[in-house]
């Protein structure tokens, strides 16, 4: 395809850059950017190319001698000097260039939010600031100038000196641009210290807009334990004087990793408990956390080329999610990471859209900041944890940052680190990194003579340009009980590397029921054909929680379609959930994940892969069914739940409160289908919390009872953008499916709907999208007013409407009359003037 980018292309940059000093005079409609750049030609005769986009040229010389005009080329991508302009000896170029961060709506480069100038680099904005190798494997250290009429004036590295309307920075550590970052405002901080392993005192602040900075203690809390977590559980400690955070309003995705300067959408930063939800702090601390680790694994070791980003962030996602392990209940959040991963990932790797952790081509890399790149990528980090095991894994990743601190890696680098480290060949595990789509895997058994065998066959759909796949190397954990419940086998890690391969187990004087899989030990889809008697039983024996969770999570699965397809609930189902209710000894955490159904577009992908079309209607219908059951069923004991898990005393936003609060809620959700949403009402009356506030809501919109505490939560709210967001995504998501099309049309219209605000749009559309029966509704309603928003918003913020051109990625699963529907509104994008690149990529692939 015209203008692809190939990872078989790679050739190294020609020049080395010794040093980048940076001048800033801001203004919203003209600032002006002074670059010196001293650096040295590695190859005799190259041409000097840089990269460089709406930007103005103002000069540019070489050791002080002004360019001619005939000395270079400038196109809209960027600018080349001719080998014959250019000194074989080291040299600095210096240029002056024009932008205008006030017009900036694609928020990528140097742009304005409520006043304040900010800066978003990856992956290729920095080429909207300065002419520069605006790619990873440049990299160097950079001293910033900022002169501007502003109180607070930032940049990466160790403030070096400043005085009224300037500030200068240094950061000692050479990095590539795409972690370059700069903010000038009118801010205040909220600040706090850290001293690391080896005494070292680093200031830390958070900067947010003055009325903001009383929301900003939890965060500041999660960095300090990210800090302590990464010295102990990675002997990795902070390497500056100063590490600021800065929250801003305009963002495109959740937050980045700027070196000594990361800048955040203000959702993931700003917190209160009348304003923020357990899942917001929950979110909150892995995300700070996240960009914090960046700071070894990304910053100090980044990337080659953009085909690696898994590198940097599939293994960053796994340091974050082993953190919030540690910090709340690890059981608990490993099921959350593979709810997430199979609602994302799975439903990626099934559609157009799949694509390897390491793609080989894009045409617009931030297209490729996937759910398959991020979380699949901390799977395959997970796996080779379990195949070298934990000491393996330490071992494997001291040497990795001993070897490779300060370069710029590749997947094969990091393979080689755990080859060397472990002595074993990974060569066929790298499969992993190359090639797309979920593996399923079959299993039969056997048992004669005291030995008993399992039997697993893998085979991989095909993927858009991989049609034929090879056998991956997959650690599968299993642990065997005996009929009465005791374990007879723990957990074991078997190694599955041929496409059909037997395991067996002797020694057992009965016929074992197998628990396959442990902890989601690889993301494979598990197919076995076993019965709810058996999924019962793990439910209520297994030693893994993983699996007793999984046990109760198919059993749901399995009911929900039968039920679509007209069957009544399964009884062991049914019952399964009242002995799980009357389980005190279950943590309220646990509890909450196995009440809570699974969402309606889990349906559908199972639907699908079992070769049955899903129908949302039915989908819809048959979940709500299924909760009216549960609640007639077992009133009595969710009401005791609901009423014993009322948490005493002050909110405070901890795992075991939380716990409690999340039982609650996933009880109030099923006891609402029948008692008239009465315990909605009062609690939405009485609420001081927003987990609560926002729980008994969304009760009364599923209830259809919501209409005057809406209008009370927005008068209340009216002011608070993080809330106003949450006000207009619980109306998207959950309003009846019937008129949800018109509901949204209704509060597209809404003032306080300021659509070029990411968060706000997510809200809105992505509220929509996730109320599947609305979305997917028959006469394409759905469909027309999603592609009117994407078209809408290209023009001014491609990178968000690309991203939220996701939407349509199932397409293929529906029925011939919604999948011609999808096409014409998919086709109707792809034929609009003027469409961004990424977009015009996204429609190309979903169309296929
Ligand atoms: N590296 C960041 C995510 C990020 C990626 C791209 C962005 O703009 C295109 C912004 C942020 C992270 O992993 O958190
Ligand atoms: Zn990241």
């Amino acid at each position: 395809m015209d203008g692809t980018t190939y990872l078989a292309d790679y050739t190294p940059y020609p020049f080395n850059i010794d040093k980048v000093s940076l001048r800033f005079r801001l203004a919203p409609h003209a600032t002006r950017v002074q670059a010196h750049i001293a650096m040295t030609p590695l190859s005799p005769g190259a041409a000097l190319r840089l990269d460089g986009e709406q930007l103005r040229l103002i000069s540019a010389a070489i050791d002080g001698v002004a360019l001619t005009p005939s000395d270079y080329l400038i196109t809209p991508s960027g600018m080349t000097v001719h080998p014959a302009a250019l000194p074989e000896a080291p040299f600095t170029l210096e240029t002056e260039v024009e932008i205008a961060p006030e017009g900036n709506t694609a928020l990528e480069g140097l742009y304005m939010s409520n006043g304040m100038y900010c800066t978003q680099c990856e992956a290729e904005g920095f080429r909207k600031i300065t002419y520069y190798p605006d790619r990873p494997d440049v990299m160097a250290p950079f001293r910033v100038r900022i002169e501007g009429d502003l109180p607070v004036l930032l940049s990466n590295g160790n403030p070096v000196a400043s005085g009224p309307g300037w500030a200068e920075w240094d950061d000692p550590w050479p990095k590539p641009t795409y972690l370059f970052a700069l903010v000038a405002g009118d801010l205040v901080a909220h600040s706090g210290s850290f001293t690391t392993a080896s005494g070292r005192e680093v200031a830390l602040n958070i900067y947010v807009r003055p009325g903001d900075e009383d929301h900003c203690a939890f965060a500041l809390g999660a960095l300090q334990r990210s800090m302590k977590w990464d010295e102990e559980a990675y002997g990795r400690e902070y390497d500056l004087d100063i590490f600021n955070i800065v929250a801003v309003d305009d963002f495109n995705m959740g937050a980045m990793e700027n070196k000594g300067l990361n800048i955040f959408n203000s959702k993931l930063v700003l917190a209160s408990p009348e304003t923020a939800t357990d899942t917001d702090y929950e979110r909150i601390e892995a995300v700070i956390a996240h960009e914090y680790f960046h700071n070894w694994t990304g910053n100090r070791i980044t990337c080659r080329d953009w085909f690696q980003l898994c590198l940097k962030e599939g293994l960053t996602v796994f340091r974050d999610q082993s953190f919030t392990a540690d910090m709340r209940l690890g059981p608990v959040k490993r099921i959350e990471d593979v709810i997430a991963l199979r609602a994302r990932q799975f439903r990626e790797d099934q559609g157009p859209l799949a694509h390897p952790p390491r793609p080989d081509h894009y045409r617009e890399i931030n297209n490729f900041y996937t759910a398959t790149v991020y979380e699949k990528g901390a799977e395959v980090v997970g796996m080779l944890r379990t195949l070298v095991g934990d000491e393996g894994y330490r071992k494997a990743l001291d040497l990795y940052f001993e070897r490779h601190d300060g370069q710029a890696c590749t997947i094969e680098d990091w393979i080689k680190v755990f080859e060397d480290s472990s002595g074993r060949d990974l060569g066929q595990f790298k499969r992993w990194y190359t090639d797309a789509g979920t593996p399923r895997l079959r299993v039969t058994d056997d048992y004669a003579d005291d030995t008993y065998t399992l039997t697993f066959e893998q085979q991989t759909p095909p993927t858009p340009g991989q049609p034929h796949k090879t056998p991956r190397h997959m650690p599968i954990a299993v642990g065997l009980l005996s009929p009465n419940g005791n374990e007879v086998v723990p957990t074991t890690v078997l190694e599955m590397t041929e496409a059909r391969q037997s395991f067996t187990f002797t020694g057992l004087s009965t016929r074992p029921v197998p628990s396959i899989l442990r902890n989601f030990s690889a993301p494979a889809v598990l197919e076995r054909a076993t019965s709810a008697a058996e999924q019962a039983f793990l439910l209520a024996h297994d030693t893994d929680p993983f699996n007793r969770w999984e046990a109760a999570r198919s059993l749901a699965r399995q009911t929900l379609m039968d039920m679509t397809k007209g069957a009544p609930p399964a009884a062991e189902y049914l019952d399964a959930i009242g002995r799980l209710l009357a389980d005190d000894t279950a943590d309220p955490a646990f509890r909450a994940l196995i009440l809570r159904l699974p969402g309606e577009d889990e349906i559908a992908q199972a639907l699908h892969a079992s070769g049955t079309t899903p129908d949302p209607e039915a989908i819809h219908t048959a979940r709500g069914a299924l909760m009216t059951t549960l609640a007639q069923r077992h009133e009595v004991a969710l009401s005791a739940t609901y009423e014993s898990m009322a948490v005493p005393g002050a909110y405070t936003p901890d795992a075991a409160p939380a716990g409690c609060r999340s039982l609650r809620l996933a009880a109030l959700a099923l006891l609402s289908q029948i008692d008239g949403a009465r315990r909605a009402e009062a609690l939405f009356a009485s609420a001081d919390n927003m987990t609560e506030s926002l729980g008994a809501l969304s009760n009364l919109i599923t209830a259809g009872k919501a209409e005057g505490a809406l209008a009370q939560f927005r008068s209340r709210w009216k002011d608070v953008r993080l809330v106003m967001d949450k006000w207009f995504l619980v109306q998207a998501s959950l309003c009846p499916p019937q008129t949800a099309a018109e509901r949204v049309t209704t509060l597209a219209t809404d003032p306080a709907f300021e659509w070029k605000n990411p968060n706000r749009f997510r809200s809105l559309l992505g509220g929509f999208s996730a109320n599947h029966a609305g979305f997917h509704r028959a006469d394409g309603a759905g469909y027309r007013f999603y592609a009117d928003w994407l078209i809408r918003l290209d023009p001014l913020n491609p990178q968000t409407a690309a991203r939220m051109s996701t939407a349509f990625e199932t397409w293929p699963r529906y029925d011939k009359t919604r999948q011609a529907l999808v096409r014409t509104e998919l086709e109707r994008i792809a034929a609009t003037d003027g469409l961004s690149r990424d977009l015009s990529e996204m429609t190309a692939r979903l169309l296929g």
